[in-house]
């Protein structure tokens, strides 16, 4: 790789992506691009921290990573692989299990949300998943991981980890930052504006995915949950709803909340909420017919996610290699 640097980041097969994973994550990435070499990780070993169906999630390892090729993540100039493609993952994730601490992982909110959300029979795995995170990140001496703010609790804990190891034993690790867009870094859920919007939310009406039709969008956006009163106005802690839409709205223009405010004076919610539909549905549009052409090629991203994991493989090894040495293993 260049002297430039390096950004990495990765998305759960676990659903097809929200309009909250592509404005908060995906979308950046696609920028980055230009300024730093790229690693984008489609993260399987993630998605098995809760349970799933094997045919299920082969089939949706395969479309997240034509999405993400569809969004305009070019295999040729990123490297853009399947985690569980890639072995050094798993086996540094064991090494920097034994130096992170138990305190540390109880402390993270996704584990608590998500263990209280699944109530008994919590997994090991996903108590564990951020020390898998750590390992992807440092595998490749990431500076920056482009994340949602809803990630940005695992970059700071993969930091410590990071810093722990090199002080304990020898430098070894890069200390990575979060890194997020302008705009996007927290889309919300349609139904319940207090929440964010996730690919596996119980309903359907609360998300957008990005292979949802025209129709389909504009439905969601008319049923979007709004606030009392009447105006168009970013207020995140009296009106949510609204404030949300007009987030979302600037993803798809780059437009600054004043200037939203302004074009959408004495336009009463009805109208607005149509507009933000109508917007998301032509940004989505193209992407959506660039993911067909690729899904119907199984051999190119066959061929892709192998040269891909190759080149990983070949990087990871290096960083995996030096981390076995200061630890002792032989
Ligand atoms: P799940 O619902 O299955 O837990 P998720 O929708 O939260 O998944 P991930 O695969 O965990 O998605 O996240 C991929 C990227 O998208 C991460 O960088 C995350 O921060 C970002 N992201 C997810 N949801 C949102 C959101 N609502 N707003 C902004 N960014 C988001
Ligand atoms: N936990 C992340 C997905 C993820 C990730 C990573 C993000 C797995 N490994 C490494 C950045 C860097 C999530 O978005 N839920």
């Amino acid at each position: 790789m260049s002297e430039r640097k390096i950004a990495y980041s990765a998305i759960q097969p676990s659903g097809v992506f929200t309009i909250g994973n592509y404005y908060g994550a995906v979308k950046n990435w696609v920028k980055l691009q230009q300024d730093f070499d790229c690693l984008f990780c489609v993260a399987n070993l993630h998605a098995i921290t809760v349970p799933q169906v094997a045919a299920e999630l082969r089939k949706r390892t395969f479309e997240s990573y034509a999405l993400l090729l569809a969004t305009g993540i070019d295999p040729e100039t990123s490297l853009v692989y399947v985690q569980s493609q890639v072995p050094a993952h798993t086996e540094l994730c064991w090494l920097l299990n034994c130096t992170t601490y138990m305190g540390e992982l109880s402390r993270m909110t996704q584990y608590k949300d998500k263990s209280q959300r699944q109530g008994k029979n919590i997994r090991v795995g996903l108590f564990d998943y951020p020390v898998l995170m750590a390992a992807d990140i440092l595998l490749y001496q990431a500076n920056i991981v482009p994340v949602g703010e809803d990630q940005k609790q695992h970059v700071e804990l993969c930091r410590d980890i990071a810093e722990r190891f090199n002080n304990t034993y020898a430098p070894t690790f890069t200390l990575p930052e979060p890194y997020f867009g302008l705009s996007g870094k927290k889309v919300k859920s349609l139904q319940d504006p207090t929440k964010k919007m996730s690919k596996s939310d119980s309903n359907l009406n609360a998300f957008v995915t990005l292979l949802d039709d025209r129709d389909t969008v504009i439905r969601k956006f008319k049923r979007a949950v709004t606030d009392s009163g009447s105006e168009i106005i970013y207020d995140e802690e009296n009106k949510p709803g609204i404030s949300n839409l007009i987030e979302i709205y600037s993803c798809t223009n780059d437009k600054t909340y004043l200037e939203i405010e302004k074009e959408f004076e004495g336009v009463g919610y009805g109208q607005f909420k149509l507009a933000v539909g109508e917007s998301v549905a032509d940004d989505l549009a193209k992407l959506q017919s660039r993911y067909n052409e690729l899904l119907a090629n199984k051999d190119y991203l066959e061929e892709q996610m192998k040269i891909n994991a190759e080149k990983a493989q070949s990087i990871a090894i290096k960083t995996l290699r030096k981390a076995r040495r200061r630890l002792g293993i032989i």
